[in-house]
């Protein structure tokens, strides 16, 4: 017969903020690969419960061995290595960026603030809309280190970009690379001379007038989803983007991604958290990762952090209400 004795190894944790379609997808993507154990919370009660249990149940069939627990009780949240912040609300009809902004700044504001009571040590990813400001909000409400706090927003937006060029060039997404600065937003700045194939820049490969329509579609890839779905925003590369956040986190990979890192002079920029190359490991940022850029890229990149400072400036108000 078998014999069981109770084994004590312990497996890294990952509590989930948001038991929505991002933070679904994100738990089952996390322990289908076996990289942690995770606690799904939700405030609709059971919904991460009711998750929670179906991806267990697929679990057997899956073959993996981590664990997934649902709950609304930060409790069972404690001791995380990493926590991941999705909980929000979609922009409703009628609801302007400013009524989302408050809103959402509530929820994070306070998912934070519990989430951390509970894992004072963990790194934080915020997946949150408006993204680079909920990043500087959970940062503050924090007062985490600078390196334990970012955004995931500029692997998803490199993805996209990555897609459309092998879409275009009908070759493997394995082999290209692409980099997507700045905030996440109608401003972020896609940067062809830094997107390659094969290590070849794809200005060497694609006319002008291409890479402007690919450039474009990428800006505009939440939306394009978010018009085909009909309800809802993209969930299953928002997923997996932040699946390598976690997995160079956790595996301390020191892999460099570009994500919403706090700014400290960084390409002239400080003060706040916006979409750069940075390396990840253990501590969350171990740097930020200094690129050339243009004059003409450095300037669309100032123009997309004015944008982020607005906002952030917006949120002073409404806290401060
Ligand atoms: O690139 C990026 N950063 C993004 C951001 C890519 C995709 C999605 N992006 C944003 O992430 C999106 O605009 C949302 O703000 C979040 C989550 O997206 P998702 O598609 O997962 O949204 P859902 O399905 O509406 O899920 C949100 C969940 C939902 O189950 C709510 O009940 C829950 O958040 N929620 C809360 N959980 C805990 N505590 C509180 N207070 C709370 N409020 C809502």
């Amino acid at each position: 017969m078998f014999k069981l004795s109770p084994h004590h190894i312990s497996h890294p944790r990952v509590s989930v903020i948001g038991a929505g379609n991002v933070g679904s997808t994100l738990a089952q993507r996390i322990v289908e690969k076996n990289l942690a154990d995770v606690i799904l919370l939700d405030v609709v009660s059971s919904r991460a419960q009711g998750i929670a249990l179906d991806l267990t149940q697929a679990g057997a069939l899956e073959n993996h061995d981590r664990q997934v627990i649902g709950t609304d009780d930060y409790q069972l949240t404690k001791d995380s290595d990493v926590i991941v912040i999705t909980a929000g609300v979609p922009r409703k009809e009628g609801m302007s960026r400013d009524d989302l902004l408050k809103i959402n700044a509530k929820i994070v504001t306070e998912v934070t603030l519990k989430a951390i009571a509970h894992s004072p040590n963990a790194v934080i990813i915020t997946v949150t809309n408006p993204l680079d400001v909920m990043t500087y909000l959970v940062w503050k409400v924090s007062g985490f280190a600078p390196n334990k706090v970012m955004g995931m927003a500029g692997i998803l937006d490199a993805s996209r970009f990555q897609a459309f060029i092998a879409m275009e060039l009908g070759i493997s997404m394995n082999n290209i690379t692409a980099m997507v600065m700045g905030g996440h937003g109608d401003l972020m700045v896609p940067l062809p001379r830094y997107s390659t194939v094969s290590g070849v820049p794809i200005t060497e490969l694609l006319a002008t007038e291409t890479i402007t329509r690919l450039v474009e579609r990428t800006r505009n890839g939440g939306a394009e989803i978010v018009r085909l779905l009909q309800k809802g925003s993209a969930y299953f590369a928002p997923a997996s983007a932040t699946y390598l956040m976690v997995e160079s986190i956790l595996q301390n990979r020191r892999r460099i991604l570009p994500v919403a890192a706090y700014l400290q002079g960084e390409y002239g920029l400080s003060g706040l958290f916006m979409g750069v190359p940075a390396q990840l490991g253990t501590d969350g940022v171990n740097s930020v990762v200094e690129i050339d850029l243009s004059e003409v890229e450095l300037k669309a990149l100032h123009t997309s952090a004015s944008s982020v400072r607005q906002n952030i400036q917006k949120l002073t108000g409404i806290l401060e209400r």
